[in-house]
């Protein structure tokens, strides 16, 4: 008997999701951050647990929306919620209840939902046990409640063992040997992206995008050619930096993370090009693929 389904990962930004869906695949293709907001669009990680193919949807973070590029984060993650089979909803143990209170309101569904209590490494066994019991009187809506820390690799087979018993019988969707669906041009941007994430400060990486121009795939080295986009003509200055050091320091951190993934070299091409007030530019963002129809 076969077992497949789809399973979102929903939670506030920063909550960790993105982490727990590279970790579940043992392999690294979301974007993580330490800065909130990092990851933008829906991506998925096909993962073999026993009998059963799991299908996880990562998701743009809960949160208020404010620029044309944020409803669309937003709606990502509302529509990844009301499409699937299960949720996982991801709480760092540090939050407050009344979020959790807010997930019930959107999952208008009543989509079946794990609670997963994320970044348990961060508190005392006592912090924890009282978090749990604080979740008990919701006992009625959730099916199970897992605690879970990515660097003590805590929780992981129960919450595997957990979603096979609550996915629905089916034939496998992918090919058992498949990572995702998703293109590795979108992985490889993601990467870049995050790249951003960690060497450059403030709002500038939230105002900028990646877009893979093209990839040349050689039997020895992948040759990837991409566009930094940005919002304004003063943040070209910060991306590139002194002599061209920014730009320099994030291509060879997106360079190691794509030769990790291919296990092959690489040569990372990056240009900067300046579009002003692209996020809250609706016909640009359709146009690379921030579009909520698809
Ligand atoms: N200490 C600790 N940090 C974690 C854990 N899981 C994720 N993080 C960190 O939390 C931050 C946000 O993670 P990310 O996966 O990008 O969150 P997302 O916005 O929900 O996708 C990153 O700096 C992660 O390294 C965990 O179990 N323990
Ligand atoms: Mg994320």
């Amino acid at each position: 008997m076969q077992k497949a389904g789809f399973v979102s990962l929903i939670g506030r930004p920063n909550a960790g999701k993105s982490t727990l869906m590279n970790s579940l695949l043992g392999e690294k293709i979301a974007m993580v951050s330490q800065k909130a907001n990092a990851t933008r669009k829906r991506s998925n990680a096909i993962v073999m647990h026993n009998n059963a193919q799991i299908i996880f949807i990562d998701t743009p973070g809960l949160h208020e929306k404010e620029k044309v590029l944020n409803k669309f984060m937003l709606d990502e993650a509302l529509k990844a919620m009301g499409d699937c089979d299960l949720i996982i909803y991801l709480a760092p143990v540090t939050d407050l209840t009344e979020h959790y209170e807010k997930f019930l309101k959107l999952n208008k569904k009543n989509i079946p939902h794990i609670i997963v209590l994320s970044k348990i490494d961060q508190v005392s066994q006592e912090k924890l046990f009282k978090k749990i019991a604080s979740y008990n009187q919701y006992a009625d809506n959730f099916e199970a409640l897992i605690p879970v820390s990515i660097p003590r690799k805590v929780g992981h087979k129960d919450l595997l063992d957990t979603i096979e018993k609550l996915l629905p019988e089916s034939p496998f969707l992918y090919d058992p040997e498949d990572l995702t669906s998703e293109l590795i041009r979108d992985i490889y941007a993601g990467f870049i992206r995050e790249a951003i994430f960690e060497n450059i400060s403030e709002e500038v990486p939230y105002e900028s995008d990646v877009i893979i121009d093209s990839i040349e795939e050689d039997h020895s080295i992948d040759k990837i050619y991409a566009t930094v986009i940005i919002e304004k003509e003063s943040q070209k200055g910060i991306i590139i930096g002194k002599k061209g050091e920014a730009i320099k320091r994030i291509g060879k951190v997106a360079r190691r993370k794509i030769e990790e993934l291919s296990g092959k070299k690489a040569y990372l091409n990056l240009q900067v090009s300046v579009k002003k007030g692209w996020t809250k530019d609706e016909h640009f963002l359709k146009e690379i693929g921030y579009d909520n129809a698809q």
